[in-house]
């Protein structure tokens, strides 16, 4: 009955540990990253979020794609994942200008060696949502590589599924968050293999930890957009004039707390369930068809 979990990686805001040869687990922890820079003061139960809505988009996208998704530990936090070959690939869906994106088309006019059209604005949306895959950098960040390359690391064939995939799934996503007021400005899966040979999403999905989400209400291309989640994180940081390189500062409590209700209102604008269900049995999430 328990269990021995062995450590195998950290990210920057979680942890992945091995529950047996089939299984993982997933663990997000309420630490929060801004420039880059993992700082000293937590969000209370900004793990929770992310993993509940990841949960979510899992559940209402299982048509679309598997998922690697076995269960919700009942600390709304843990998930236990099936243990996959993963693809060495970021799939990046963008559907607005926005990050590297707008960097390489203000230098190139094209991004992930895709033209797009002239005169476009910084967080312009784009014509059609694009597939901007890059490589998992074990150090520094991922770089933008074209399809050419990338279907050299993975095949051409699984590279055309991969790319299929993201699109429909970004599609699905943007479309439903849209209609609740957050724009999914860009997103970042990761897929593995199992042993059938079967495509699976895995990691986390379509949460703020891997997307731009950018409110829709306040929505103005011609400049950057305000993030849902961080930006009273970022304007804090901004008033202190820190120069963004490691130990980053303190939060106050103000900050914390007004940045803990955005992750919350994200989860129920999202889900249509009030955060208190899922953390009375996080497993809602996986039975309702309920919610938004
Ligand atoms: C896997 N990561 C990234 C995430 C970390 C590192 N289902 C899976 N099967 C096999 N490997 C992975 C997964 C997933 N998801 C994911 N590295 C390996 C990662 C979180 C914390 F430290």
């Amino acid at each position: 009955m328990s269990e021995t979990l062995v450590h195998v990686a950290s990210g920057k805001v979680r942890e992945l540990f091995t529950i047996d040869d089939e299984r993982l687990l997933l663990v997000a922890s309420d630490r929060i990253s801004t420039f880059d820079v993992v700082l000293p003061t937590e969000i209370p139960d900004k793990g929770r979020v992310l993993t509940g809505l990841s949960a979510f988009w899992f559940a209402r996208t299982h048509e679309l794609c598997r998922n690697h998704l076995l269960g919700l530990r009942p600390d709304g936090r843990s998930s236990e994942c099936r243990r996959l070959e993963m693809l060495p690939l970021e799939c990046v869906v963008r559907g607005y200008l926005a990050g590297s994106g707008w960097k390489d088309y203000q230098q190139t006019g094209s991004t992930s060696g895709r033209a797009l059209p002239a005169g476009l604005l910084e967080s312009d949306r784009l014509p059609e949502p694009i597939f901007t895959p890059s490589t998992k950098a074990t150090t520094g960040h991922d770089e933008n590589i074209d399809a050419g390359q990338a279907a050299a690391l993975v095949g051409e064939e699984r590279y055309a599924e991969v790319e299929e995939t993201a699109l429909e799934l970004y599609r699905f996503a943007a479309e439903h968050a849209a209609a609740r007021g957050i724009l999914i400005a860009d997103t970042k899966f990761e897929f593995g293999v199992d042993e059938t040979g079967a495509l699976v999403l895995a990691d986390e999905a379509l949460t703020p930890d891997s997307s731009r989400f950018w409110p829709a209400d306040e929505y103005r291309p011609g400049g950057a957009q305000p993030s849902f989640d961080k930006q009273y994180v970022r304007d804090y940081c901004e008033s202190l004039g820190w120069d963004k390189t490691a130990p980053g500062p303190e939060l106050p409590d103000d900050v914390v707390a007004g940045t803990r209700a955005r992750y919350v209102e994200a989860f129920e604008q999202l889900t249509g369930i009030a955060f208190d269900e899922y953390l009375r049995d996080p497993e809602i999430m996986l039975r309702t068809g309920g919610g938004a």
